[in-house]
């Protein structure tokens, strides 16, 4: 009977990619896939574990925190330290990055960034969540305390990342720079198995994703694009459709798959948009580029940008190329006027 591969089948087949890792990465991804597991679970029978609702705090971004958000926080964490294979991990959750100081760790080559729960206010509400990672080589030398520096780096930068979507079905999607791979959850058996091989956005797409109750708050391009979009006679002769769940990894997912542009803007509000460029763009641009696709901040190739904080935002436009283009064409000309 045919079966389809395992993501552990898949990891190992394919780390002759990186010649110069002994597997330290491949441990590192199996390592997510169990925190991913253990997330799921909780997330899975959260209503009945009293683990639902906000814990009355709020955290570095100024959003008040869901029980899950720090229950997803802590799995990956322990998760990811107990593998060895990271020196330092920094988390939307996290004020300031961790740096594990012991001799095991501090001889780790990489680090990770990531949202280990994001969307998490559709969680009461049962709605799509994911988890979102990002994964560089330090720069600092091996056997010394990792820096700050580790984590500032371009998105270009990334050996891997990825997302853990909890939806309908719960699908790891991640890239080692050579291509996207989806592996479905089968609960039954406990293991990951290769069901999205080699992922790309169609070539092209109609879905738009924006929360368009910001709409008074956008540059006039983004205005004069989202109109663009709602108006049938505009020359792509393609109706646009609006899709937004507000969970970033439900929106892209589905994008990836059907076809279609996501969009954070800028806007009086906020000046630099919403999303973290560290642990929510980068690593969507990374996929995004992987699946050929675009990501942009409205001007420029969002992983060139090159990081001062660990939780600096950035406007995200990111999607079909196609769409992408279109989208940075209506901000260009608005600027020029
Ligand atoms: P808004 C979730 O908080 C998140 O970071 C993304 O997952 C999501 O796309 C966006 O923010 C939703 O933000 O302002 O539309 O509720």
């Amino acid at each position: 009977m045919e079966r389809h591969q395992t993501l552990g089948e898949f990891i190992i087949e394919n780390q002759k990619d990186f010649p110069y890792a002994k597997g330290e990465l491949s441990a590192l991804l199996s390592s997510i896939k169990l925190a991913g597991k253990m997330v799921n679970e909780s997330i899975n029978k959260a209503g009945l574990a009293q683990i639902l609702g906000k814990i009355g705090r709020e955290n570095v971004q100024g959003e008040s925190q869901a029980k899950l958000d720090l229950l997803a926080n802590d799995v990956f964490v322990s998760t990811l330290k107990n593998r060895g294979e990271i020196c330092g991990i920094a988390s939307e959750e996290l004020e300031d990055f961790i740096a594990f100081e012991d001799e095991i760790h501090k001889e780790a080559k990489y680090i990770v960034l990531m949202d280990p729960l994001d969307g998490s206010s559709n969680i009461d509400v049962d709605i799509t969540v994911g988890t979102i990672f990002s994964i560089y080589r330090r720069i600092s030398p091996v056997g010394t305390k990792v820096t700050k520096e580790d984590f500032l780096q371009p998105g270009k930068n990334q050996v891997a990342a990825g997302y853990i979507i909890y939806g309908t079905s719960t699908i790891l999607v991640y890239t080692t720079g050579n291509g996207v791979n989806g592996f479905t959850f089968d609960p039954g058996i406990g293991s990951f198995f290769l069901s999205h091989p080699s992922i790309k956005f169609p070539k092209e797409g109609c879905i738009y994703s924006v929360n368009e109750g910001n709409y008074i708050h956008f540059p006039k391009g983004i205005k004069k694009l989202i109109k663009w979009m709602q108006e049938l006679d505009n020359a792509s002769k393609r109706p646009y459709t609006a899709r937004y769940t507000g969970s970033l990894v439900a929106d892209f997912h589905r994008n990836m798959l059907l076809g279609g542009l996501y969009l954070y803007p800028q806007g009086t509000t906020s000046p630099k948009g919403k999303l973290r460029l560290l642990y929510e763009c980068n690593p969507m641009a990374f996929l995004a580029e992987q699946a050929g696709g675009k990501a942009s901040d409205g001007e420029n190739r969002i992983m060139e940008i090159i990081p001062s904080e660990l939780h600096e935002r950035a406007p995200f436009i990111c999607g079909n190329s196609e769409m992408v283009a279109i989208a940075e064409r209506f901000i260009g000309e608005m600027t020029k006027d």
